[in-house]
């Protein structure tokens, strides 16, 4: 019993990625690995079928980078949902390599799943936390019928994680969700980034 993939021609039909080297990977015989570069706020594939994931803090009230940019395209509504979320130590409503979710709101996805990566230099353990970020984040993705998800590079920017072994970190965790989701992507804002993992795809897929 196979699979239909999706032709290629649709592939990033209403993504405003197309255009932007997009690359595929086979994660497996149905499915694809998409590693593209662009602004994850402006990314959706199905819409209500999508999840982007927020690179957040612990607090989950919203910072600088992709989080300051997933607030401010989701609109005020989000930050009212991230403060429902219930803290679970004063302060903390989402531990480092845990995952919550919420509605979009404004942005073109149904979904934001909200995701902590370690501080790379405070961490006494990073690439297990950064694992269990991508880990977790898939596992909400599924358990919500999430088909496409698409990551930014996590704990890449601030968090100060390298990029080269970040990309394999995240790019083998999101192998073991190989028959999950119809498509994972990964957005990834400059240049850098995306031939780092470009060829870390092509080395693990
Ligand atoms: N689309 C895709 N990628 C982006 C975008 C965007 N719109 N904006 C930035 N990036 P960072 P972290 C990239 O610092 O290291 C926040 O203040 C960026 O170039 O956003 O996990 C949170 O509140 C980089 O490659 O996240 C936390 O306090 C990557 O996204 C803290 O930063 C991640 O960089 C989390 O730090």
């Amino acid at each position: 019993i196979g699979c239909r993939r999706r032709p290629k021609a649709s592939m990033d039909a209403g993504n405003e990625g197309r255009g932007n080297g997009a690359v595929r990977f086979p994660l497996s015989s149905c499915n694809d690995l998409v590693i593209q570069r662009g602004d994850i706020t402006k990314w959706f594939v199905n819409g209500s079928a999508d999840a982007i994931v927020n690179a957040a803090n612990e607090r989950m009230l919203g910072g600088g980078g992709v989080d300051g940019a997933v607030h401010r395209a989701a609109g005020p509504d989000l930050l009212q949902a991230c403060k429902n979320v219930p803290e679970v130590r004063p302060g903390v409503r989402c531990p480092t390599g845990e995952a919550r979710i919420t509605p979009g709101f404004s942005l073109p996805v149904s979904r934001v799943i909200h995701t902590v990566g370690p501080i790379y230099k405070a961490d006494s353990n990073p690439e297990a936390s950064l694992s269990n970020a991508y880990r977790n984040s898939l596992r909400v993705a599924k358990e919500n019928g999430i088909q496409y998800v698409a990551f930014p590079a996590i704990s890449c920017g601030v968090y100060g994680y390298p990029y080269e072994e970040a990309a394999t970190v995240s790019i083998s965790t999101t192998k073991e969700f190989a028959n999950d989701f119809k498509e994972v992507h990964f957005v990834l804002f400059d240049e850098d980034l995306y031939n780092v993992w470009s060829n870390k795809a092509k080395e693990l897929l």
